[in-house]
């Protein structure tokens, strides 16, 4: 097992795996900015390495600067999270060749997922159901309008280059398609220097269902159960839960054994999540494989009882997984609601400034993963995320009880935040019957009035 990791990554979830690493006796080297000096992530490692300036470019995304801090300080591994390098294959590559393991997929599978319309193909080569769309990338408008006319309409534009919602579009007739294509694509280019699009029927409605799967580099594959995520604004997941209120005992084994396969033809090992979209006839169908640990993991572990870091961990220095499928069993209702810097005010604007007062939840069955203490300057340069809520009951009717009661405990001073809007959001009845695509409408419909 490793001596001592250096954690590329800044918030929550630096500070979740500075303590699976302290838990498994591991020491544990932060990086940060000049930003984060009195960040918790900072202040909780063992040692902590000012890697540069404010911006994410000069800092979290530095690969030189955290590949030299890696060394100088005799790491044998590096953690990258999610976000910044964590499906950088640039950085998986550069890692390698300075000795220190990625603890994360090889970056062949990085590479191969990546490519969202690539990882398609893979996909129905592996017998994994697609939604129904283009074989092959396209650059060009007016080839994706003929496609589309013949698919017919809808029809979703995204980027093979995207994944998260970003580059993505929806046509609703063959008038506004090349309009939209060609602005789904000029955003692509901007983002990541790629212009190749894909298109998909789009399906209405639908549910983001996400299986959590696990591998070893022995070629043992396992899932543990799904999480629903339908509940977004603009892309953004604000609550996810696990288990699916309309996912039955036989669609999780198909999902699961679907996904078990999809990591399978990627080639993967550590943690990883495969999405699919779930219709109302409950179809359901790949959308893209996630090659990192995710900010929902934590609903996952509540209810079967698995540290995800700690198997990422270990996945990465050789050891096999120590659970088959049958040893995995979903125990209860988990949900997260995410908390942000975020005024709902003004459209979900990010804020930034110090908190003045806090008071985090707690007791049976509630997690909160924060990078919050008294007296913290919230910078303004990263993500909004402060906080996740993490609530475990034996039925999800408590579970969203438990909730709403820790949600009212919770006490963040000093800057706007999403709280009181999570807090109604939970105490709907919409969200009690599990109408998630009512209240994205909902959220749709007010963010419009706000702008
Ligand atoms: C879709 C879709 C319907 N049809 N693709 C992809 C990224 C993720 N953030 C949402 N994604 C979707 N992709 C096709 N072909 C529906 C969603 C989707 C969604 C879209 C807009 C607002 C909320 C959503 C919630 C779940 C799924």
């Amino acid at each position: 097992m490793y001596q001592k990791i250096l954690i590329a990554n800044r918030g929550e979830i630096a500070v979740r795996i500075i303590r699976a690493c302290r838990e498994m006796g591991i020491e544990t080297v932060a990086v940060c900015s000049t930003a984060d000096r009195e960040a918790l992530h900072a202040q909780l490692a063992d040692t902590c390495i000012c890697i540069g300036p404010e911006r994410p470019k000069d800092s979290y995304l530095n690969m030189e600067e955290i590949l030299s801090a890696a060394v100088s300080s005799g790491a044998q591994a590096i953690h990258p999270g999610f976000g910044f390098l964590s499906e950088n294959t640039k950085f998986a590559r550069m890692c390698i060749r300075c000795g220190i393991d990625f603890i994360g997929p090889s970056p062949e599978s990085i590479e191969r997922m990546g490519n969202k319309s690539e990882a398609r193909k893979t996909m129905i080569q592996a017998g994994v159901p697609v939604i129904p769309g283009t074989e092959e990338a396209l650059t060009d408008a007016a080839e994706g309008k003929r496609l589309a006319d013949e698919m017919g309409y809808p029809v979703m534009i995204k980027a093979c280059a995207g994944g998260g919602g970003k580059g993505m579009r929806v046509a609703r007739s063959s008038r506004e398609f090349t309009d939209l294509f060609e602005m789904a694509q000029r955003e692509t280019m901007q983002a990541f220097g790629d212009d190749k699009m894909y298109l998909e029927k789009y399906l209405e409605n639908a549910r983001h269902i996400e299986v959590q799967i696990l591998s070893d580099k022995s070629g043992n594959t396992i899932h543990l159960g799904e999480r629903d995520c339908t509940i977004q604004r603009k892309h953004q997941k604000l609550v996810e839960e696990t288990p699916a209120l309309f996912v039955d005992d036989a669609l999780r084994q198909k999902m699961g054994e679907a996904a078990v396969r999809a990591a399978k033809a990627a080639g993967y090992y550590s943690a990883g999540t495969v999405e699919f979209l779930v219709d109302k006839d409950r179809n359901f169908y790949f959308m893209e494989m996630n090659t990192r640990i995710q900010v929902e993991h934590p609903v996952t572990e509540m209810v079967t009882g698995i540290d995800l870091i700690k198997q990422m961990i270990r996945i990465s220095a050789g050891e096999t997984l120590p659970y088959r499928q049958t040893d995995v069993s979903v125990r209860g209702h988990a949900i997260e609601c995410r908390i942000s810097a975020e005024d709902p005010e003004r459209g979900f604007l990010p804020c930034a400034g110090t908190i003045t007062n806090l008071y985090l939840p707690g007791g049976n069955g509630v997690r909160v993963d924060s990078l919050l203490y008294n007296g913290y300057q919230v910078p303004p340069y990263y993500d909004s995320m402060l906080a996740k809520v993490i609530v475990h009951a034996d039925s999800r009717e408590e579970a969203v009880r438990k909730m709403r009661s820790a949600l009212g405990e919770l006490v963040i001073e000093g800057i706007p935040t999403n709280l009181d809007f999570q807090y109604n959001l939970v105490s709907s009845s919409l969200f009690r019957e599990g109408n998630a695509s009512a209240i994205n409408e909902e959220l749709e419909k007010r963010y419009r009035k706000v702008c």
